[in-house]
């Protein structure tokens, strides 16, 4: 340990102390311990923390991926009061719903790119079903079987296997089947239930969304976690959810990164709720790169956060930050991320992480190297 460092554990409360002397020790803190964290750490604390735990796992690694995104439609049945998907449904004329031709142009748009990854995920449209999406996945594997298809929250996933009247481990091994290789991690929100049923009272619940991510990861799939922060939550509620993915963790070992999503409050019905402030932002990282003990990655995802920050959340517990996504994501653009049009070449994301003497390290959606920089 640097003297420095030393220091500023020296001065702080015995139980802050101790805390240090556990993460030293690579033991694991408990939800008391990681509510104190947030209550009581000073942000220079949590950080020098933070980078210790993100330094003895990583290095000075910091990855991203080449990956285009596409978004099936922006219309959805739920009603999320902080999502401006949420008020189209009442609009469908405004929105946009994508054929598979229309789809698989876009893929085919990148033929001569050396992409690694699809994320698809959008709104949930009655007419998308789980066959439709089966014709898509095995028409973009038919096309180019290297991309790997990273789809589908378990927002979408429940909606689409209730609707086919299919259980959760059949629905998933026919998406399997048809090409699927892992899921992202929205759609989880704030577990709480006092607090989801005032924001997203009508989608699947806590139980149901760690149900699915369990079944994905028995089928031997991966997938990411999500933690919208910065609303009417507590810091109890954070801890609770970190706690719960925690478990499913221990149990299965299917994650690979936690993601936590700040509140963005453009466009949408929680626009009266404030925003977080920066030094929030990067307590939130640091308490989760902590805490969440068994994720080997925590990832800051660049467009809603922008550059900048993306690039200070780096010493603050963050190793990834997404991937190159050209601009074809717009849940957060409209709901006031600083990234209104978010593209970033290979060169500007290498050029980002140098300039705070970080190592790029180009991964695939499972952190195989893909190339050092
Ligand atoms: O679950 C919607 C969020 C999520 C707002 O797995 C908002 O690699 C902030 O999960 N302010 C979907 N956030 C996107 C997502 C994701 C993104 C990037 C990478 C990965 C991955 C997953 O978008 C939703 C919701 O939490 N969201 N509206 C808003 N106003
Ligand atoms: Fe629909 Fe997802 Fe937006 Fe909720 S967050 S309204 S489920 S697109």
């Amino acid at each position: 340990m640097l003297t420095a460092e030393k220091t500023l554990y020296k001065d702080q409360s015995p139980a802050l102390q101790n805390i240090a002397e556990k993460i030293g020790n690579g033991e694991r803190i408990n939800e008391e311990e990681g509510l104190l964290l947030f209550e009581k750490g000073s942000l220079s604390f949590l950080g020098s923390l933070a980078n210790s735990v993100r330094e003895r796992l990583h290095g000075d690694n910091v990855y991203f991926n080449r990956n285009f995104h596409i978004e099936p439609t922006n219309v959805c049945v739920f009603s999320c009061n902080f999502c401006a998907y949420s008020q189209l449904y009442a609009h469908r004329e405004e929105g946009w719903e994508l054929s598979l031709d229309q789809m698989l142009n876009i893929v085919k748009s990148y033929d001569s790119q050396p992409v690694t990854e699809v994320h698809i995920v959008g709104g949930v449209h009655p007419k998308m079903n789980l066959y439709f999406f089966v014709d898509l996945l095995k028409a973009i594997k038919a096309y180019r079987s290297d991309l790997h298809i990273k789809a589908f929250t378990a927002v979408e996933l429940d909606y689409m296997f209730r609707k086919a009247k299919v259980s959760v481990d059949e629905g998933v091994q026919i998406l399997k089947e048809a090409g699927l290789n892992s899921i992202p991690g929205g759609g989880a929100e704030i577990f709480a239930e006092d607090i989801r049923q005032k924001i997203c009272a009508d989608k699947v619940d806590a139980e149901g969304w760690l149900k699915i991510h369990e079944a994905i990861h028995n089928a031997g799939l991966h997938s990411n976690a999500t933690m919208l922060y910065g609303h009417i939550e507590s810091y109890s509620h954070r801890i609770d959810h970190m706690s719960r993915l925690r478990q499913l963790q221990d149990k299965t070992g299917g994650f690979n990164t936690f993601i936590p999503l700040k509140f963005r409050n453009g466009d949408n019905d929680m626009s009266h709720v404030p925003e977080v402030s920066l030094i929030e932002d990067l307590k939130m990282y640091s308490v989760a790169r902590i805490f969440m003990d068994n994720f080997p990655h925590l990832k800051a995802y660049w467009p809603m956060l922008g550059r900048k920050n993306a690039q200070l959340s780096l010493a603050f517990g963050v190793d990834d930050i997404d991937g190159t996504i050209d601009d074809t994501t717009k849940i957060y653009s409209m709901a006031g991320a600083e990234e209104q049009k978010p593209a970033m070449s290979t060169e500007d994301l290498v050029t980002l992480i140098k300039q705070v003497n970080r190592k790029p390290v180009e991964r695939d959606t499972l952190y195989n190297v893909v190339k050092e920089f």
